[in-house]
């Protein structure tokens, strides 16, 4: 992301991905996934989720198709190229997995990712994801507010903001052994953000739990802002009275922000975020602010300058 231009993407990049996924791949994912899905007794990336709910926020948008989805990720524990995820995630082990929810709160909190599962009713709920690198993609995710689990922690009157780190682990996400990132990835919000009800705690998409290469077994997915604030393989949940370091607010501080809202009217320095490609569509459309969810959540920014607070 910040090392490229869209004038430096490869042609793997930039090819449609219905044409890029051809027929020998997508059987290869799909074998991998077969497998995977086998392991005895217990849950895994690719195990279908019953009883699902339709939520209340469901984009009108036609979802962009699993292949994609699934197989044109940023994930740079996993590598920097889109097709690195999906690849070298296929072995990640999401089992044991534990998430720290801990800082300002009253009831500090270690949670098994089982019981993360069964704090709250599961829902299906379609956003558009907008990455910052002017791309798209609309997703049926499944998950519940994370409202949900802070309110389980009881902040306190000092929580101003909520910070999410991934797992550090160079020798389970080979990424990190680059220094291109500093890691562990580190994301933030406010915590009126963190609290509001389109902020999903998210563990499955298409039905099924989250596959490694979209950030399994728990990310964070907050639908209006640019793709890179939605923390994938979260470990840590810490509430805190400062704002946050982030990684790559850390990395490039001219070149994302820490709010990072989709704004059209606030281009990258080194490219325009006027319009976006979705992925599957030929045409680019207009981007739109909030990434179109300004009805429910413009109003958390009234008074701020959002050139200045990008
Ligand atoms: N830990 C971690 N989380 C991450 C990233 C990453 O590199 N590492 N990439 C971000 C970016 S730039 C985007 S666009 C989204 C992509 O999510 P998806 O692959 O599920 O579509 O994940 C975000 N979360
Ligand atoms: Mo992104």
């Amino acid at each position: 992301m910040l090392i490229k231009r869209p004038a430096d993407l490869r042609p793997s990049e930039i090819t449609p991905p219905e044409l890029f996924y051809d027929r020998r791949r997508f059987l290869q994912l799909t074998a991998g996934m077969a497998a995977v899905s086998a392991w005895p007794g217990l849950a895994a990336a690719g195990e279908k989720l019953p009883g699902l709910k339709r939520g209340a926020y469901v984009a009108q948008d036609k979802p962009t198709p699993y292949e994609a989805v699934t197989g044109y990720n940023n994930f740079y524990e996993f590598g920097t190229d889109k097709e690195d995820p999906a690849r070298h995630a296929a072995n990640f082990k999401t089992r044991p997995w534990t998430i720290a929810v801990e800082g300002e709160v009253r009831k500090p909190r270690v949670f098994d990712i089982e019981d993360i599962l069964k704090l709250a009713p599961l829902e299906e709920r379609i956003y558009r994801l907008r990455c910052v690198e002017a791309w798209s993609m609309v997703v049926p995710w499944v998950g519940f507010p994370l409202a949900e689990l802070l309110k389980r922690v009881e902040p306190t009157g000092n929580a101003k903001f909520v910070e999410f780190t991934t797992l550090l682990d160079p020798e389970r996400m080979p990424g990190q052994k680059s220094s291109v990132l500093t890691w562990p990835y580190r994301e933030g919000l406010r915590m009126d953000e963190a609290m509001h009800p389109l902020t999903l705690l998210t563990v499955g998409l298409y039905g099924e739990l989250l596959p490694n290469q979209n950030g399994a077994p728990v990310r964070i997915v907050i639908p209006w802002k640019y793709g890179f604030k939605s923390a994938k393989s979260i470990v840590r949940i810490r509430l805190t009275e400062q704002q946050p370091i982030t990684t790559w607010n850390e990395a490039g501080p001219r070149e994302y922000g820490f709010y990072s809202n989709v704004n059209p009217d606030v281009d990258h320095p080194r490219w325009s975020q006027a319009k976006e490609r979705r992925i599957g569509e030929f045409l680019k459309r207009p981007t739109l602010p909030f990434n179109g969810y300004a009805e429910q959540v413009a109003g958390m920014y009234a008074g701020m300058d959002l050139r200045r607070d990008f």
